[in-house]
């Protein structure tokens, strides 16, 4: 039997179609009314992961962290949390619980039940990992008009890819991308790395890592120089232009192409083929977090969209029009407590329906007991120890907890500082509507296609199974899982049997342009605002750069370490640190690699397959080498990942999580300075 769900074994949420047969997963593909379609190997070897024998299928349980794991009954699981929880409440108060979040389990639904827990309970402290991920780069849109914008590549004239890598990461996009190409769409890419789209782009700008901030300035000064803004919409709808003016006027053209490797003529040839054809959109990516200026570099890039007036445009960038689904994260309950996150007050209350997104807040609060001490965190779909920047200190943070709570389809490195581990089910044998499909207009169901494995349950039940054992029974008043979710989409009028129903997905409304005229920007002025006087108040600057380019654009940049290491490209079988010991997988990416240009391999003597060390001030790493012509020279790129299979290749063993943006607590785990050399046998 073929039964139309949504995959969620990365972040891309593709329509798929699941072939059944008794119970049992058999296949999967992807669905796409593209003609050029790209099939995705985890979705092929859907079968390994679910029927992996890797899989935790009964809750697992250990007093102390020197034990081995114990199989236990639910039952026995939670008595042990609602124990440890009640014991550290009483001591250090509701706040010292936490929950920390990685992406796996999406942040749509599953995401609110698990903030509606914490909040429920008292505590403030639910945090994902939007710092790093995208959530500090919505803000920044955000804080420019209004919400983080949508690119309508389809219809759009002039696509500009600006640190993405959607052939690897999002193949619905992608395909979309290389649709408008055919069509005669023009392709620019802003990459240090010749991607897929690079390769085949009409531009392509290698920019030095970490230096898209500049680049903007410079684009919008050729734009604003040459006058070819678009005057209507700027002088209507925008805010502050003078004062941008007035921050471009420091900014020498000549001295922005040296520090970001562009020539002036590919600057200026960029601004003057973006800026004229229109419509254009704009793909910004996750090159530009975990950059220690990404909020700035997204504003800058959010202006350039405002400046050409492609802002809720067909086949420029679509402001959202989300789907009205009931807040139940009851943040009201704990607004009066103190989040781990003050030093980030902002970013702290950028989103009405967002948890906190400065993951790394909660390790400080964690190591150095400020503004408390956290005690207990429950960690959800995450592998912080191998996904945080700096390892070590995330190490040394979850050694000092009292307790942890898993709660993850399969062991990883995080496990290791776990009391309690709880058996996620994977996303086939679940019902759940994900962010993609609340974010504008469409919205389709994952709706489980099999029953969970062994005793393992979805994220949001074992939501509802934790608040049960902690008393909490009144706030999760829901008989099971649909339940819940009819009544968050009660506003919409929608009902899960109706989206059932139409499994393929349902228009609640269709996209319009150009909605500002009637209401404006959801903005405090309701225009554009490249000038922000609530940054301005919190002491931030009001235009990106306004007090001056930050003297450290990369991690590490002090230290005088040669090259620049960027994290490397998400391969196809994977996702982050997961399914490496799926062997199907495995067989197609076996190793890491340390990708270095053919220039600096030969000076420093390495060659193909030669062992090479990567250090910074917290650490080496070592990889084997591959020479290239991908990346330029002065730039290294490691392979992300593989630290769950071993240390000495775990990138972020090397990373730093002190130094963050001052706004979105965003550390450098993108790009950061470092030292190469090959390893003598
Ligand atoms: N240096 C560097 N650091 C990075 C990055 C980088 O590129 N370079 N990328 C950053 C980004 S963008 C992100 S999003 C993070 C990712 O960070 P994480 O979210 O911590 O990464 P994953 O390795 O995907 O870990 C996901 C865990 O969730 C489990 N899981 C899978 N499906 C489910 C489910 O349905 N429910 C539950 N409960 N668990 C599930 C998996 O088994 C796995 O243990 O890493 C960030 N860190
Ligand atoms: N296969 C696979 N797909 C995934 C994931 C996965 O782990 N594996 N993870 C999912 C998640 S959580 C996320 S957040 C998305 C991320 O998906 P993307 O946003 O596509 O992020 P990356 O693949 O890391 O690609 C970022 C691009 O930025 C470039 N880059 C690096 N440094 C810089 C820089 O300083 N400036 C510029 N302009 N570019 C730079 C890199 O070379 C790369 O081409 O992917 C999702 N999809
Ligand atoms: S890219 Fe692959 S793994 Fe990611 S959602 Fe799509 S089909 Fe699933
Ligand atoms: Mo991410």
């Amino acid at each position: 039997m073929k039964k139309i769900t949504v995959c969620r074994l990365c972040s891309a949420c593709c329509p798929i179609e699941v072939e059944v047969s008794e119970g049992v997963l058999i296949g999967a593909r992807r669905i796409t009314a593209f003609e050029r379609v790209i099939t995705c190997p985890k979705l092929q070897n859907a079968k390994s992961i679910v029927y992996s024998k890797e899989r935790i299928l009964k809750p697992l349980l250990r007093d102390s962290l020197k034990e081995d794991f114990k199989e236990v009954s639910w039952q026995e699981a939670l008595n042990f949390i609602a124990e440890k929880t009640q014991s550290i409440v009483e001591k250090n108060g509701p706040q010292s619980v936490a929950l920390l979040r990685g992406m796996a389990a999406d942040w749509g639904t599953p995401w609110d039940y698990a903030v509606r827990l914490m909040s429920a309970l008292g505590s403030p402290n639910a945090l994902g990992n939007g710092s790093v991920c995208f959530v500090a780069r919505e803000m920044a849109h955000t804080y420019t008009y209004g919400a983080m914008t949508i690119p309508q590549v389809k219809d759009s004239k002039c696509i500009v890819i600006w640190g993405k890598n959607d052939r690897n990461t999002a193949p619905t996009m992608a395909e979309g991308i290389i649709y408008a190409k055919d069509k005669g769409a023009k392709l620019i890419v802003i990459d240090p790395v010749k991607t897929f789209f690079a390769d085949m782009a009409d531009i392509w700008l290698r920019v030095k890592p970490g230096h898209d901030g500049i680049l903007a300035m410079a684009m919008i000064k050729v734009i604003l120089e040459e006058g070819l803004f678009d005057r209507e919409f700027v002088f209507k709808w925008c805010l502050g232009l003078d004062k941008l003016e007035s921050v471009i006027s420091k900014l020498n053209l000549e001295d922005a192409s040296l520090k970001t490797g562009v020539p002036l003529d590919l600057i200026q040839k960029t601004a003057r083929e973006y800026a004229t054809s229109k419509p254009a959109c704009i793909i910004d990516g996750n090159g530009l977090d975990m950059q220690l200026d990404v909020f700035n570099t997204t504003r800058c890039v959010s202006i350039l969209r405002a400046l050409t007036g492609n802002i809720d445009i067909v086949g420029g960038d679509f402001l959202p029009q989300p789907i009205p689904l009931r807040n139940i994260q009851l943040k009201d309950k704990v607004s009066n407590v103190p989040s781990v996150m003050q030093n980030y007050p902002l970013f702290e209350r950028f989103h009405p329906t967002w948890g906190l997104h400065g993951q790394s807040s909660l390790i400080d609060s964690i190591i150095d007991e400020k503004p408390y001490p956290v005690k207990m965190l429950f960690v959800q779909s995450g592998n912080p120890v191998v996904t945080m920047m700096d390892s070590n200190r995330v190490k040394k943070a979850f050694q000092k907890l009292d307790c942890v709570v898993m709660i993850d389809p399969f062991m990883n490195k995080t496990s290791h500082f776990a009391n309690v581990i709880l058996p996620a089910c994977t996303c086939f044998e679940k019902t759940q509507i994900n962010r993609a499909y609340i974010r504008h207009c469409f919205i389709m169901l994952q709706h489980k296609v099999i029953e969970p494995l062994g005793e393992s349950k979805s994220d949001i039940e074992i939501v509802f199974e934790i608040a049960r054992a902690l008393g909490l029974n009144d706030y999760f008043p829901w008989n099971s899982v649909e339940e819940a979710l009819d009544y968050q989409l009660e506003p919409t009028g929608l009902t899960i049997d109706a989206l059932k129903e139409n499994p393929s997905g349902i228009w609640y409304e269709r996209p319009k342009e150009r909605k500002f005229i009637e209401k404006g920007f959801k903005t405090p002025s309701q225009k554009v605002e490249i000038f922000s006087e609530r940054l301005s108040q919190a002491g931030y600057d009001p235009v990106p750069y306004s007090s001056g380019f930050p003297q450290n654009l990369i991690g590490f940049a002090k230290e005088n370490l040669s090259f620049i290491g960027i994290s490397g490209e998400r391969v196809t079988p994977y996702t982050h640190t997961q399914f490496r010991r799926i062997e199907e997988l495995r067989k197609l990416d076996r190793e890491p690699y340390v990708d270095i240009n053919f220039e600096d391999a030969a000076r420093l003597e390495i060659k193909r397959e030669d062992l090479v060390r990567v250090s910074t001030p917290k650490g080496s790493i070592e990889m084997k080498a591959r020479l290239t012509d991908l990346i330029p020279s002065g730039v290294i790129r490691i392979a992300w990942g593989w630290g769950e299979e071993s240390e000495l290749w775990n990138l972020n063993a090397i990373t730093d999580d002190l130094e963050r943006d001052p706004v979105t607590c965003t550390p450098p785990g993108r790009s950061f300075c470092c030292s190469v050399e090959k390893v003598d046998k």
